[in-house]
């Protein structure tokens, strides 16, 4: 008997008309449009009351802006001008902070009250000296406006302890010390996203776990000593990561330096020196003046060009008996001995180049092609006239001359040592000194395939 009746209910409730209930056996809702997909509709549309809403309807309304999506009710009020939460009454302006999206006169008060992830929204220029970061505070963003406009300055927080530290979008003007003597960690992660360190300001972290670099300009200072660096599109003129030389266990480390331009500055020397073998993949190392890296472990370069025009001398120390490897490098090569070692493998340098060998120590070149005569004295390779001994040994490698008559490709101190083993004198020497390996002014000369040890003042072919 009553099979009938419901489905003549059923049918003439979904025509949307009047009070009936929908297919569902509930009252059909009002819907609006929802043009941008933001959840909300259109604050101007009165409303749709029916049971089979249209795609783009959605039952939420007061959509303020129904053509961006980053505006309707309960959206973080940012520093843009423009209302963003459909409030008029508390938008961010200039001079103001916002605690999770919510304008705030009570910074202090709202962390000390709520526990979690906290986003504090700066408005202009902020001093935000001595905040206290609970540690019920996990994690906590500071972010700015994305034209720049926004500025952090502080002489520290006093963080106990979050899990993740980001700051975003926004210039950093102060310092700020994200460790202390006697405290394990204060940050797990740092990360630092579209950041300007302003001249004279600095960022200075130990102990962290991880840092995530995407952006960074400015003439600050970071000072990294983390286990784990993960930098991207660095564009930093004094740029100093995994300490100043008293980086304490440092053999975990791990660098790696993705679509980076433009470290330069001699400061920036130092973000090399990473024990785990930092990586440098696509990156532009110019405009180097006195730019010295003292590699552990291995150095590996992918596709990233390292000299050229502006830069004065780029030196490679080896007092830590590190491996560089791919070195694609133009510009006169120092290489330090520093009483230690230094292994090229397959380095590309180019013509306006050369390599000197300076002071004590121990130069191995592995595969690869060297290039060039203008370096000083004059030589593809030369070592230092001193009464340090360096030994020089050369396997696989093509040596390429650029002709200048009477010029050696070695010039080699009386007191040093060459070899050379399965090198390949390629295009470009001069055909009559091209060969020539003036070792300390006694002058011996090798044709074609050069296998040739030369010691104490004495080469022997073999
Ligand atoms: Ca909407
Ligand atoms: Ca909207
Ligand atoms: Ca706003
Ligand atoms: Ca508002």
């Amino acid at each position: 008997m009553r099979a009938p009746l419901l489905l003549i209910l059923a049918l003439s409730a979904c025509d949307g008309a009047g009070s009936e209930l929908c297919d569902d056996g509930f009252e059909p809702l009002t819907w609006y449009a929802d043009a941008d997909d933001d959840g909300y509709g259109d604050a101007s549309d009165p409303g749709e009351v029916t049971c089979t809403p249209a795609r783009d309807q959605v039952n939420a309304a007061g959509d303020c802006d129904d053509s961006n999506p980053d505006v309707f009710p309960d959206a973080p009020e940012r520093c843009n001008g423009i209302d963003d939460n459909c409030d008029p009454s508390d938008d961010l302006t200039d001079g103001q902070v916002a605690f999770n999206g919510v304008p705030t006169d009570d910074l202090a008060g709202d962390l000390l009250r709520r526990d979690g992830a906290a986003t504090v929204t700066i408005c202009g220029t902020h001093d935000l000296s001595n905040l206290v970061i609970p540690s019920r505070i996990t994690s906590v963003t500071f972010e700015g406006n994305p034209d720049g406009s926004s500025v952090l300055q502080t002489s520290g927080f006093d963080m106990e302890w979050s899990t993740q530290l980001t700051l975003r979008d926004l210039q950093f003007d102060g310092v700020h010390l994200l460790f202390a003597p006697g405290q394990e960690r204060l940050v797990k992660v740092m990360t630092l996203n579209n950041v300007e360190i302003v001249d004279g300001a600095r960022i200075e972290v130990g102990f962290a776990e991880g840092i995530v670099v995407d952006g960074l300009t400015g003439a600050g200072r970071l000072a990294a000593y983390s286990n784990e660096l993960d930098i991207k599109n660095v564009d930093l003129g004094n740029l100093v990561v995994s300490g100043n030389g008293d980086v304490v266990d440092c053999s975990a480390e791990v660098l790696t330096v993705v679509n980076s331009v433009q470290v330069s500055d001699s400061e920036a020397r130092r973000f090399l020196s990473v024990a785990g073998g930092p990586l440098l993949e696509n990156m532009t190392l110019t405009n180097l003046n006195g730019f010295e890296i003292t590699p552990q472990g291995r150095t590996r370069f992918v596709n990233s060009p390292v000299g050229g025009p502006g830069s004065s001398d780029f030196k490679i120390s080896g007092e830590q008996g590190g491996v560089v490897e791919g070195l694609d490098f133009s510009g006169e090569l120092l290489v330090l001995g520093n009483g230690g070692s230094v292994e090229l493998r397959q380095p590309q340098l180019h013509d306006g180049g050369g390599i000197r060998a300076v002071g004590q120590g121990t130069l191995r070149i592995t595969g690869g092609t060297i290039t060039g005569q203008t370096g000083s004295p004059g030589s593809v390779l030369s070592t230092s006239d001193d009464n340090l001994v360096f030994d020089v040994i050369v396997r696989d490698t093509v040596i390429n001359g650029n002709g200048t008559s009477g010029v050696p490709l070695f010039q080699i101190d009386d007191r040093d040592t060459l070899e050379l083993n399965a090198a390949q004198i390629g295009t470009g020497a001069d055909a009559n000194t091209g060969t020539l390996i003036d070792f300390g002014g006694v002058q011996y000369d090798n044709t074609g395939e050069v296998s040739v040890t030369c010691e104490a003042g004495s080469c022997t072919e073999g």
